[in-house]
């Protein structure tokens, strides 16, 4: 980053700590340590970059609004993140934001890096499918974490990532949110987000973990593909307005900062407990069909390395690794 923007940056820290509120001339050249025609001159570059900003001689300064694209500025000024966007790249297209975050783990980034995409050309799902990433309207994003927990753990932060998006997309919009077991997020029965979680590991060791969440914010009914597995939507057709996409994703990388800083401090518990929370088939008899067999069976909850469990007809605890999930 230049000098010049890191400065803008700190003013643009100051403006949102003022939370709307007006902030004079004179405050911002002594904190900053600038003359107040530098501070000029950095808004006129802010409003440039689509930053709504007053001004008026006798109060000062007031941030109205920010802008709507991705940025590093737009994603994390004001926000007091520990680890989880202590590095934010944004792309405009990319194959896809898991593989590039991958090559950075592979070089030797540190965690908390995030790599946004306003849109994908090569989304991935699980097992080879692909994830639907036009430009301008949702959310693609992975983040870069050095976990220390060993590989057969590392499910757990599915379940994390899960809980950070359901809390982020809650705090912004208010809708009712549940989970379905492993990786999705629904509301209202249909799929709003779904979590891609790759990782590199030595035998008893975590190297880097990458959490991939795609979630759809303002896309529309009629831009879906019409193959999809499940019922698909987004925040907008839910909420029956627009959403702020910067909105979500920076409540997203708040979310996250905050879950990941409680799982290193407290484990898996509290997360496991969140998400049994969001899911609607605890105690539930249920039907799990994959891989050629069908397993019928009462939920308890899931494991510590991310396997369903069942109590099934006989009495017997069943652990399921893979399937769909369905009530009976
Ligand atoms: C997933 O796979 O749900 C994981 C999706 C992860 C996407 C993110 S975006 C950022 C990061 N970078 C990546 O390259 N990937 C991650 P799965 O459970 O396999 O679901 C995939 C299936 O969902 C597809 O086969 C479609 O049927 C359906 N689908 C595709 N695009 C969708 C969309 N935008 N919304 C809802 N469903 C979709």
């Amino acid at each position: 980053m230049t000098p010049t923007a890191t400065r803008a940056n700190n003013l643009l820290n100051l403006l949102q700590k003022g939370s709307g509120g007006w902030i004079s001339g004179g405050e911002l050249s002594r904190t900053l340590g600038v003359s107040r025609a530098a501070i000029w001159k950095q808004i006129e570059q802010l409003r440039q970059e689509g930053f709504r900003i007053e001004a008026q001689k006798s109060k000062g300064y007031r941030l109205l609004a920010m802008p709507e694209s991705l940025t590093e500025a737009t994603l994390t000024t004001g926000q007091a993140l520990q680890i989880v966007g202590r590095r934010v790249i944004t792309l405009e297209e990319t194959d896809s934001t898991n593989l590039q975050a991958a090559a950075l783990g592979a070089e030797g980034e540190e965690e908390g890096t995030v790599v946004f995409a306003d849109s994908q050309s090569a989304g991935k799902g699980r097992r080879g499918r692909s994830w639907c990433s036009p430009p301008g309207t949702n959310l693609y994003l992975s983040l870069l974490l050095r976990p220390p927990i060993a590989p057969w753990d590392a499910p757990q932060l599915t379940f994390l990532s899960a809980v950070a998006a359901a809390r982020a997309i809650h705090n912004v919009s208010r809708l009712p949110i549940a989970v379905k077991w492993p990786n999705d997020l629904l509301i209202n029965g249909r799929k709003v987000a779904g979590m891609l979680n790759e990782m590199q590991a030595e035998s008893e060791q975590v190297g880097w973990v990458v959490l991939g969440i795609g979630l759809n914010v303002n896309m529309r009914r009629e831009q879906f593909p019409e193959d999809l597995r499940y019922p698909a939507t987004s925040l907008a057709s839910e909420a029956g307005r627009e959403v702020s996409r910067i909105a979500v994703a920076r409540e997203l990388l708040a979310e996250l900062d905050r879950a990941y800083a409680d799982y290193l401090r407290d484990g898996f518990e509290p997360i496991r407990a969140a998400w049994l929370e969001l899911f609607p088939f605890v105690e539930r008899l249920v039907e799990v069909s994959g891989a050629g067999e069908t397993v019928v069976g009462r939920v308890t909850g899931v494991d510590d390395d991310g396997a369903l469990l069942l109590l099934d007809n006989n009495g017997d605890e069943v652990r399921i690794l893979s399937g769909d999930v369905r009530p009976l």
